[in-house]
């Protein structure tokens, strides 16, 4: 049994902290004390909450402000998903080079029910229409704008943005969470209320919300434009030039064994494996793998959370932004490298309601993808075991 409150830290200024990855699998909702944290500046308290409210602004007919009770008015969702820092798995990458950004294992991320208003009703209130892509006045963009203060944006407030065709489809369920796990948000997540984006990279969905801009052109803060892209290894500190990609978005899918430490002791024998696995864009997950011969020979991986049901529930929608725990037994052989890897599936309706999907699977080695900000570390995931048997003869 592990302590309530054990988490790592990784910098104690801004607080960023994960749970030990064994924690994760002890649950599919992870618990509020077991979620990772990642801040960009000092957490701020917004106590008075009468006088808290948000400002819609930007290309939009009228501005407004919402206090609390204005967006506890509306339609009530709970929506559960996976949030998973960009960073998760870093540690790991900066082992093939070095790599700038916080330490982690495999445990930034976490999966919560969040309770709050969907964007697009929020919308609607400024007069911009579900599913519309542009306003009238050209607004192409929703901007977040935070309370906080971070270095990076040289004191300024954290921001991101994401496309306003996302913002208005009630189907990409983007909300204005003011509740976690069906308890009041806290204040390092964001309290009083913070934008969740499902299926897309932790960054985007920013905490203690201040300011929501509809703009034309996607947001150019710090987070968006200087951090949180994707690019190949041959890209260095001396040639890097940022306005050649764009913000990362959807998370590609990821896996990690939560059951084992990086390298681990066991017996002999038969044990079993266990971890998440999750994929952006609503994208399910179609099938883990596991192996304990490093790669030569592989086991099916079964669900964990329902029993021994498939990955692909009958329901489309239904937790499509949530990760899957999965669990298998396999043999171990001796000294062994025990590798978990997965596949997602994306289904798209055509016309006529044919089904048609296409699965992602992950990459193979971690050298393949390393990047200079060891973001998307969705490299099979590999622990080391070590037959504890044997290490216990070898003391005699
Ligand atoms: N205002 C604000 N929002 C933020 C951040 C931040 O530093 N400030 N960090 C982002 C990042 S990088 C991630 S991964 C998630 C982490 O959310 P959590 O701390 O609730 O787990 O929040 C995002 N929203
Ligand atoms: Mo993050």
């Amino acid at each position: 049994m592990i302590h309530k409150l054990f988490t790592w830290i990784r910098v104690q200024e801004p607080f960023n902290a994960e749970p030990p990855r064994a924690a994760l699998i002890s649950s599919y909702v992870t618990p509020v004390d077991f979620f990772y944290k990642r801040n960009h500046g000092p957490i701020p308290i917004v106590d008075d909450i009468e006088r808290y409210h948000v400002s819609i602004d930007g290309l939009v007919k009228k501005p407004v402000q919402l206090s609390m009770a204005d967006i506890r008015k509306l339609p009530k969702y709970n929506v559960t998903a996976t949030l998973q820092c960009a960073g998760n798995r870093r540690t790991a990458m900066s082992k093939t080079r070095t790599v700038k950004g916080v330490g982690w294992d495999a445990a930034a991320l976490g999966n919560a029910i969040w309770g709050g208003a969907k964007l697009s009703d929020v919308l609607e209130l400024v007069g911009i229409s579900k599913l519309a892509t542009v306003t009238s006045f050209g607004g192409k963009h929703v901007e977040f704008i935070s309370v906080d203060k971070c270095k990076e944006e040289n004191g300024g407030p954290y921001k991101a943005s994401i496309p306003l065709g996302q913002a208005t489809n009630p189907e990409a369920d983007v909300l204005l969470a003011y509740e976690m796990n069906g308890e009041v948000l806290n204040r390092d997540h964001g309290y009083p209320l913070r934008v969740v984006v499902p299926g897309v990279i932790g960054a985007r969905s920013v905490k203690w919300l201040d300011k929501i801009n509809v703009i034309q052109e996607e947001c150019q803060g710090f987070f968006m434009q200087k951090d949180y892209k994707m690019f190949p290894p041959s890209v260095n500190w001396d040639n890097i030039n940022w306005s050649t990609r764009r913000p990362q978005m959807d998370f590609p899918v990821q896996c990690a064994i939560c059951s084992l430490e990086d390298v681990d002791y066991v017996k002999q024998g038969k044990i079993t494996v266990a971890g998440y696995a999750v994929s952006g864009g609503g994208r399910g997950i179609e099938r883990v793998d596991i192996s304990a011969d490093g790669g030569k020979t592989w086991v099916e991986a079964q669900r964990h959370q329902k029993g021994s049901e498939p990955y692909v529930s009958d329901d489309m929608n239904g937790d499509k932004w949530a990760w899957v725990l999965f669990k298998a037994v396999v043999e171990i052989p001796g000294n062994a490298e025990v590798i978990a890897k997965a596949a997602d599936i994306f289904c798209v309706i055509l016309l006529y309601g044919q089904v048609d999907s296409a699965a992602n699977v992950q990459p193979e080695n971690v050298a393949d993808i390393w990047n200079l900000r060891g973001i998307l570390n969705t490299s099979w995931h590999r622990v080391r075991v070590i037959n504890a048997l044997q290490i216990a003869n070898s003391n005699l």
